[in-house]
């Protein structure tokens, strides 16, 4: 008599997200280990990248907020200066604390302009949409869900109107210098001469300034990279021993690039489920995982970086402390 197959029911969790899934595989099981940092946010990634921006080390965000909130007016004129109609693009808007101040100034102004936020978060989106105009009246919203480098394209071809493009906050740094330049020269191609860029960059400095804004006393930045380990285990079921790893930071005043790693600290296995088999990680003891890096640089640098994708210089936005630059290039 034939055997009948045994069912093994498992706990595999239906994976909803298969990008999210190879990413953290390819991450895995390539040597060195690594993870992509826009997996930080989630929903509790987001609730505690708030905290970071709120916790005393962490002066990028203070810094970015002191540009917009007491140099409003001269930002507003570099952009209302053409007087044509103009699209203003923000990638990665979130809750655009900064960029209300802008928005206000040039509604004040009588700019004739249309804000396009684009976001990855859907409820960030929708949030935008309903509530910028309440808050500014006069302003039109037009904001877009997704991955801000495939939706610039989109956003780009919404109309001949002239275009503004915001990436504030330092999300340049997230990317490597290599992957900033690549972006740079894209971002380029999607825009017409007279066209304007504007970006936040946080600026070399004092190194134990910089690795403390990343090694904040309260363990909000540590808690910030285990969470990607919790959200692995949520979502893809895998089992990551979230107390064996170390949050480590570096700053290398050389390069300025300033990267978090999570370190095993014992030989261990975590295993990934998938329908079709299980991917079992192993990890050495003192075994480093990339992941995330914070490039700083220098003012030298970022002219060069503008140069280089044909961008102009315009001008440069300091906080008082010189910590923080927002550069305006033209295309
Ligand atoms: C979003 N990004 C610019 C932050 C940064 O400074 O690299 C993310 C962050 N990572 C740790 N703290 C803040």
């Amino acid at each position: 008599k034939q055997k009948r197959p045994r069912i093994i029911k498992t706990e595999t969790p239906v994976i909803r997200d298969v990008a999210f899934y190879q990413d953290v595989v390819n991450g895995l099981t390539s040597e060195p280990k690594q993870l992509q940092s826009k997996y930080f946010y989630d929903k509790e990634g987001d609730r505690l990248f708030q905290q970071i921006m709120n916790c005393s080390e962490y002066y990028p965000f203070q810094c970015e907020l002191e540009i917009f909130s007491q140099q409003t007016e001269m930002l507003a004129n570099v952009i209302a200066k053409a007087g044509a109609t103009a699209d203003l693009i923000e990638l990665g808007a979130g809750d655009c604390t900064k960029t209300r101040y802008l928005l206000a100034e040039l509604v004040k102004m009588d700019t004739d302009f249309t804000y396009l936020p684009i976001d990855i978060s859907e409820n960030i989106i929708d949030f935008l949409n309903a509530q910028l105009p309440l808050d500014i009246p006069g302003l039109k919203v037009n904001g877009i869900t997704g991955d801000y480098l495939q939706m610039l394209g989109r956003a780009a071809d919404h109309s001949d109107n002239k275009k503004v493009v915001l990436f504030l906050g330092s999300n340049i740094g997230n990317m490597s210098p290599g992957e900033a330049a690549e972006f740079c020269m894209n971002l380029r191609q999607h825009l017409k001469p007279g066209d304007l860029v504007i970006i936040g960059v946080d600026l070399k400095k004092k190194p134990a300034t910089i690795l403390a804004a990343y090694n904040d006393k309260a363990g909000i930045t540590k808690e910030f990279n285990l969470n990607l380990l919790r959200r692995i285990n949520r979502e893809l079921g895998a089992n990551f021993e979230i107390t064996q790893f170390e949050h480590y930071p570096v700053y290398d005043p050389d390069t300025g690039g300033c990267k978090s790693y999570l370190i095993s600290l014992k030989k261990q296995q975590v295993m990934i489920p998938c329908v079709d088999g299980s991917t079992w990680i192993n990890f050495e003891e003192n075994e480093p995982m990339f992941m995330e890096i914070s490039q700083k640089y220098s003012i030298k640098e970022i002219e060069e970086l503008g140069r280089n994708a044909q961008f102009r210089p315009v001008a440069n936005f300091f906080d008082n402390k010189g910590w923080f630059m927002d550069t305006v290039w033209e295309a």
